[in-house]
């Protein structure tokens, strides 16, 4: 089907040549574009924007706490020629956040709830024909406990954020009222490496006042188009009736078996026609031959061969434009991850765009679909009515997907239980329940409507899932395990496994989610938890992919998240962003993914120097640097400036070279027989600042990383003590360092982007002694107040630990600012002068003689001093 995005009146023409050809085909258009929009209750004023659009693509992002949530208005006219009057006609959106209720000409045409699959309406009855029609759609994504999902940690963008369509049929057609389904469902009964056969269940629905003589013509294609075997049927359909029919196609022999190595594919193109031969409704599926099943000991199996399958988990939205985002892109991503030499994606936490999932079948990867039932359930019969419906659109509306082996239902469902101190101890135990009775619920109904699929159910590190035995639900266990982040350290994971599968030897497990949060214009030497350096991310994705290897019983793992995603309520080093991406929510990779490609993807081979070449490097004090390469290559050649420097052996996709860099430019390049990669870099090596030359030197105070400042193109460094000759302190302590996790540091800091500098400051600091030649400098001083009071609840520390933040926000210190003995600020108030959490700046220009250094000096007068960053700039 063509898309016109940008031309309704092609749309309209389009209706209109349908309605003058002879006969009276099933037509689909896209209506996306010109519709008219508004927030505004009163509807006065109206936008025209196309679809697919959401209007939280900027307010989940900006300074000011939270986003809109609340009504949107939708309307658009489409003139129906006089010609359609016969057909029957369908709206269908394919996903619209989160309930809608849609009007034609004034009356009620439907209400859907659920944000993430697909609707169908039948607004025959309510058009004109041979007139304008107005199409209005009221769209709610407020907070409302009756629809998942409830607290979680992505943003719930409002809007009409994926296609629409106007389906005009024939009386007699494919249904299309069964769960928004496509009117059919595929099965494979019997499939081996020998035979395998389809099975195809068609609804065909006639709207006629009298019964109709139609043909239904089924047939299967290999994968080069040839036509293998065709069925033909006659149905008679009774007046306004709906007829099942089931239609098994003969045997194939050998058939070519689907895997993501090989993803064969072969093509089901179903016809109904009426007894004339005229065909009224066409409908089309790839499908494969392939079978999975999970054995607790033994791990995954894919066509009967075990199989580990390793992955990632994916959000649909996207840097600018929120969940809106243009079908290229997505598609975009699947070829990443594709490339990445994943064999799975988890399409979490809800069903994602049909469009992707088409192209896992065709590029081979294997999908876990779920809903998002996701952290609590609400206990009233609407919220457990309305999982249920989801899940029934769910499973008929993604059944016909070969790449789809895991259908799921809950994420982490007892995670607001457990850190719940607002409910009694009673209420704590029936939420258990009625929470393990809706899972057991959806865990039948996806075992009987889907009986070839493994059901699945995500959860996080608590016994509760395995007191409440509701982890024993369904046929694979996925843990979201963050380990060496939320949790302990990396090497307890293997624990943990081990663990679990000791004490229930009957669950085949998998781990659905881990991973740490990630910066690129972070980097360190000396990587820890919960720094957001690449350093630490390469540690901890390493680790667990060597803990899961090692144990056959694991069936595999996903990791969160393919890419960094919108949280409105988080603030990390990117405010707003949960940053567990092993690509950047603009999709330019991280170190990461380049690690992930040099293990798992075998086909392309490649070598990746994980270093920034846009980022300026320092080298102070230090004579070379440990530098990570990442190839699927066995060996190569590591030159500096020409020189071979090192010989180096990959190991599990890495090698690490210590690089002698020189001041200045260096040209960087590792060479295999058959690739390489060259880099560019800008070194500013020294070991004594007094001699040095430079233009811009900052130092990152209170934090052990480096911190890349893309707009002033300097890479912060890390502070240290003072040594002679060098730059630091002469006294004061990390800003809560010694915690261990990110609670208590700033974040969401207005007025920044510059979080890696403020977020880490030293406190109590009285002397800083940076030792620059003399000259003429502008200095720049970074200072945030970290006790304002802040709003935000980080419940995804996942700790019972409670932030530092509300405490009285006022003369939380005053102090007064020295360069070189000059006073450039006196009783420097930051909670009084900026009462919200704002990034200050000080700038001064000052002379710096007889080799006396940079003295930054600041005097107590109540409270303890802080600072946060420094950045010299020369000046003459
Ligand atoms: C989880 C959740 C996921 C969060 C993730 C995180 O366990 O399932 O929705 O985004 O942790 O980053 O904390």
């Amino acid at each position: 089907m063509m898309k016109y995005q940008n031309h309704s009146i092609r749309n309209l023409l389009i209706l209109f040549c349908v309605a003058f050809s002879s006969q009276l085909i099933a037509q689909k258009t896209i209506i996306n574009s010109g519709w008219q929009f508004t927030l505004d209750t009163t509807k006065t004023k109206w936008e025209t924007v196309n679809i697919p659009h959401t209007w939280n693509k900027d307010d989940a992002f900006d300074d000011e706490g939270g986003y809109f949530r609340g009504l949107g208005f939708y309307q658009k006219q489409v003139y129906v020629p006089i010609e359609k009057k016969g057909l029957i006609h369908y709206l269908r959106f394919k996903g619209v956040n989160q309930e809608a209720n849609v009007y034609v000409n004034g009356s009620f045409a439907g209400n859907h709830k659920g944000g993430y699959t697909a609707f169908n309406f039948n607004i025959t009855e309510f058009l004109k024909f041979g007139a304008y029609n107005l199409i209005e759609v009221k769209v709610d994504n407020s907070y409302n406990a009756n629809i998942p999902p409830l607290d979680i940690d992505f943003t719930i963008y409002g809007g009409i954020y994926r296609d629409v369509e106007w389906i005009a049929l024939p009386k007699q057609h494919l249904a299309l009222n069964d769960f928004a389904s496509e009117g059919f469902y595929v099965d494979y009964p019997n499939v081996s490496k020998e035979k395998a056969s389809v099975e195809v269940s068609v609804l065909l629905d006639n709207f006629d006042v009298k019964s109709a003589s139609n043909i239904l013509e089924v047939s299967i294609a290999d994968a080069d188009g040839k036509i293998i075997q065709t069925e033909i049927r006659k149905v008679e359909i009774n007046a306004k009736t709906t007829e099942k029919l089931k239609i098994h196609s003969p045997e194939i022999r050998n058939p070519n078996l689907w895997s993501p190595e090989r993803p064969n594919l072969y093509h089901l193109q179903i016809f109904l026609k009426d007894k004339n031969g005229t065909i009224l409704d066409e409908k089309s599926s790839n499908i494969a031959f392939r079978w999975v099943s999970v054995n607790p000991n033994k791990g995954f199996f894919l066509n009967g061969e075990p199989y580990k399958i390793i992955g990632v988990n994916r959000h649909q939205d996207y840097e600018g434009y929120g969940s809106a985002v243009p079908m290229q892109l997505q598609e975009k991503d699947i070829h990443l991850i594709k490339n990445m030499g994943a064999n799975v994606i988890r399409f979490a936490h809800y069903p994602q765009a049909q469009e992707l999932y088409k192209l896992c079948d065709e590029l081979g990867l294997l999908v876990w679909s779920e809903i998002p039932v996701v952290n609590k359930v609400t206990n009233t019969p609407e919220f457990f009515e309305t999982s249920m419906t989801m899940q029934e659109e769910h499973l008929k509306q993604y059944y016909n997907f070969p790449s789809v082996v895991m259908f799921g239902y809950m994420n982490e469902i007892f995670l607001r239980l457990v850190f719940d101190n607002k409910s009694t101890d009673q209420e704590k135990e029936d939420a258990k329940i009625y929470s393990y009775e809706l899972a057991k619920k959806l865990e039948d109904f996806t075992r009987k409507m889907a009986p070839n699929r493994l059901t699945v159910m995500a959860l996080h590190f608590n016994e509760v899932y395995n007191d409440t035995k509701i982890a024993d639900l369904s046929m694979l266990i996925g843990w979201n395990l963050y380990f060496g982040w939320y949790n302990d350290t990396i090497p307890d994971l293997g624990i943990f496994l081990d663990d679990q599968h000791q004490r229930f030897p009957n669950r085949s497990i998998m781990i659905s989610e881990y991973g740490p949060g990630a910066d690129v214009n972070i980097s360190s030497t000396t990587p820890k938890k919960y720094d957001y350096t690449q350093e630490y991310q390469l540690i901890l994705h390493k680790s667990y992919y060597d803990q899961v290897m090692a144990r056959d019983f694991v069936v595999g793992m996903t990791a969160w998240n393919f890419a960094d995603f919108g949280s409105e309520f988080r603030g990390e080093t990117i405010p707003h962003v949960n940053q567990k991406g092993l690509v950047q929510y603009n999709r330019e990779p991280k170190a990461i993914y380049y690690w992930y490609k040099a293990v798992l993807n075998t086909k392309e081979p490649f070598i990746h120097i994980a270093l920034n070449a846009e980022q300026p490097l320092n080298l102070i004090d230090e004579d070379k640097r440990t530098v990570s390469i990442f190839s699927n290559e066995k060996k190569a050649e590591v030159f500096l400036n020409g020189e071979l420097v090192d010989a180096i052996t990959f190991i599990n996709g890495l090698a690490k070279a210590d690089i002698p860099f020189i001041n200045g430019e260096n040209e960087l390049k590792v060479a295999s027989d058959s690739q390489e990669e060259t880099k560019t870099l800008q070194v500013f090596k020294s070991d004594n600042l007094k001699t040095a030359h430079f233009k811009r030197f900052g130092i990152n105070l209170g934090s052990h990383f480096s911190f890349y400042d893309q707009e002033n193109n300097v890479t912060f460094v890390p502070d240290r003590k003072y040594s002679e000759n060098l730059y630091g302190h002469f006294d004061g302590t990390p800003y809560n360092i010694t915690k261990d996790k990110n609670q208590g540091i700033p974040n969401n800091i207005k007025n920044t982007k510059k979080e890696g500098i403020f977020q880490t400051m030293l406190e109590g600091c009285t002397i800083y002694k940076v030792d620059v030649p003399n000259g003429k400098y502008q200095i720049t001083l970074y200072f945030v107040e970290p006790q304002i009071k802040s709003n935000i609840e980080m419940v995804f520390n996942l700790t019972a630990e409670k932030a530092l933040s509300n405490q009285d926000t006022k003369k939380q210190r005053v102090f007064d600012v020295f360069l070189n003995d000059i006073l450039v600020e006196s009783h420097f108030d930051l909670a009084k002068t900026f009462p919200d959490k704002y990034g200050v700046t000080l700038t001064n220009i000052v002379n710096i003689r007889n080799n006396e250094g940079l003295s930054i000096n600041l005097k107590p007068i109540e409270g303890k001093t802080v600072l946060s960053g420094v950045l010299i700039e020369k000046k003459d």
